[in-house]
């Protein structure tokens, strides 16, 4: 007991000296309970179950995310909460469930802000601890408080929800604005040439995809048939800001370059960074230098890039001596899609890759595939290598990141789940509610239980079965991963059971 209090006075004293010298971090080798690692999470956007390599795929190599999948916790029941962008995200950073937030849906590159910037989040949570937070990628979560005018400081945003610095797109690869923004101001943006958004209509002279067809060099499918930015045409209208655009090909490079910068910025002082990757969403457009690496077209090419960048980032942070002190979560927003509003050849050149890794359905869906995705957390040094089958979401991030910092955990529907997120014990969750495009449908124990809904069973514009269905849905997953076989009829008592706890929770 003797010693235990002088360790405990010694780790005061240093921490006391330690404090008065500004951004002076807490050496993580002391292994104090206590101590702040770094945190990242690396954020996927539509990367599928199996599109990895740690996850079974043979197709196409991904060496980079199967280092961290091999030499952390590889989960096999890692899930999105769903299965679309905007909501996943939402959760992740809110650690609430999002169909219980009105407007949580796929949203315009327009949308106002979707979280209150009254409410508690991961970030902000952080930050309470001492953190610098940072988010570099994708935001998808809306900007302003409606009518954002572009070429003035826009706010709300993520500063004003948890982050340090951010520097994003507004919504997603394929839609406009096409430019990045950096702490709420345009980059590169030319005052006298002021940007106009609008998701209504298009402004006078501009071309668009449906009338301009000569003007493209990657045609539209389905939607993405507005403005046209780089030969590309997009989802809504845009003027002005010429200079401001990005170069599709040169995105991955750029964020990660941020990503990079913003660790070596923040070295000194324990930081979270949320690099938000735009790969394999569309339009996918690697750079030349990854062009035909994959033999599957742009989608295949766009994740090899996609995890050399992961790989890049992982070396930024080894170079700066700082790989034994950050954990690293990586996942995805939602499942696979191939085909997803562009003609890129991703059916076509799909070839024995399966990205969904036999899981039934994708992006948009109810069924597994949906949600299911790559879900992996490193800590060289502090979790040892395993698989784990325990049934984590993105949603507990929050309150098992809290518990590690001695934050304070959510009060929303996010769970504590630090011991099998460092790979200590394989219990997860008990239950899940999933969610698309706001729908539900409920996990628990081996169980994926989909109520009745109105619907087409299939999108056929992006090929994918979404779960829809006359009759309720009931399979057991260890059985029949791949959901063959309906057993609601076989399992009535099963079935009750599990309608009776997801409308609990669902009624919260
Ligand atoms: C859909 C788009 C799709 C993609 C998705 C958002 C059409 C027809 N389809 O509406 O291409 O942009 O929204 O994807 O416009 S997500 O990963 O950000 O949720
Ligand atoms: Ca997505």
């Amino acid at each position: 007991k003797q010693l235990i209090k002088l360790a405990l006075g010694l780790f005061l004293l240093v921490g006391i000296v330690s404090c008065t010298s500004q951004n002076q971090k807490i050496e993580s080798s002391s292994a104090a309970p206590d101590a702040k690692p770094n945190i990242v999470v690396i954020y996927l956007d539509d990367l599928g179950y199996g599109d990895v390599g740690a996850y079974g795929a043979t197709e196409i190599a991904t060496p980079n995310i199967d280092q961290l999948a091999n030499g952390g916790v590889r989960f096999t029941q890692g899930y999105a909460t769903s299965a679309t962008c905007t909501p996943s995200r939402y959760a992740l950073l809110t650690g609430q469930y999002p169909w219980r937030k009105e407007g949580a849906q796929i949203l315009p590159g327009s949308a106002p802000l979707l979280i209150d910037t009254a409410q508690e989040t991961l970030p902000k949570m952080l930050k309470k601890q001492g953190y610098h937070t940072g988010i570099v990628g994708k935001w998808h979560l809306g900007l302003g408080s409606g009518n954002v005018d572009w070429n003035q400081h826009i706010s709300p945003g993520p500063n004003e929800v948890g982050f340090d610095y951010a520097y994003i797109m507004a919504a997603t690869q394929d839609r406009v604005p096409t430019v990045y923004i950096e702490n709420g101001k345009v980059e590169n943006l030319d005052p006298n040439d002021p940007i106009q958004i609008s998701y209504q209509e298009n402004f006078e002279g501009e071309p668009t995809g449906k009338d301009n067809p000569e003007l493209l060099n990657m045609t539209w499918h389905h939607g993405h048939n507005n403005s046209i930015v780089n030969g590309i045409p997009r989802i809504g209208y845009m003027t002005g800001g010429e200079s401001a655009k990005w170069k599709d090909e040169e995105m991955a490079d750029n964020f990660l370059a941020h990503a990079q910068h913003y660790v070596q910025q923040h070295k000194e002082e324990s930081f979270f960074l949320y690099y938000a990757l735009q790969q394999p969403h569309v339009p996918r457009t690697p750079h030349p230098r990854f062009v035909g690496k994959s033999g599957m077209g742009p989608r295949g090419d766009v994740i090899v890039e996609a995890d050399w960048m992961v790989g890049q980032f992982i070396e930024t942070l080894k170079k700066e001596g700082l790989l034994e002190n950050t954990l690293i979560i990586l996942s995805s927003d939602n499942g696979p899609v191939l085909n997803d509003g562009y003609n890129d050849q991703s059916d076509e050149l799909l070839g024995a890759h399966d990205p969904r890794g036999g899981l039934r359905g994708g992006k948009y869906s109810l069924f597994e595939a949906g949600t299911r995705v790559p879900f992996i957390t490193y800590w060289k040094g502090k979790i040892q290598p395993r698989v784990s089958d325990a049934l984590v979401c993105q949603l507990d991030v929050y309150s098992s990141l809290a518990q590690l910092v001695g934050g304070d955990l959510s009060t929303a529907d996010s769970q504590d789940l630090l011991p099998a997120f460092l790979g200590q014990v394989q219990k997860g969750r008990d239950n899940l509610v999933l969610e698309a495009t706001s729908r539900t449908a409920f996990r628990q124990g081996d169980w994926a239980m989909i109520p009745p809904y109105q619907g087409k069973p299939v999108n056929t514009q992006v090929n994918i079965e979404l779960g829809n269905d006359t009759a309720f849905q009931l399979y057991n997953l260890k059985e029949d991963l791949g959901q063959q076989t309906n057993l609601a009829q076989q399992k009535p008592e099963k079935l009750q059971q599990m309608l009776a706890d997801f409308e609990t929770i669902r009624g919260k």
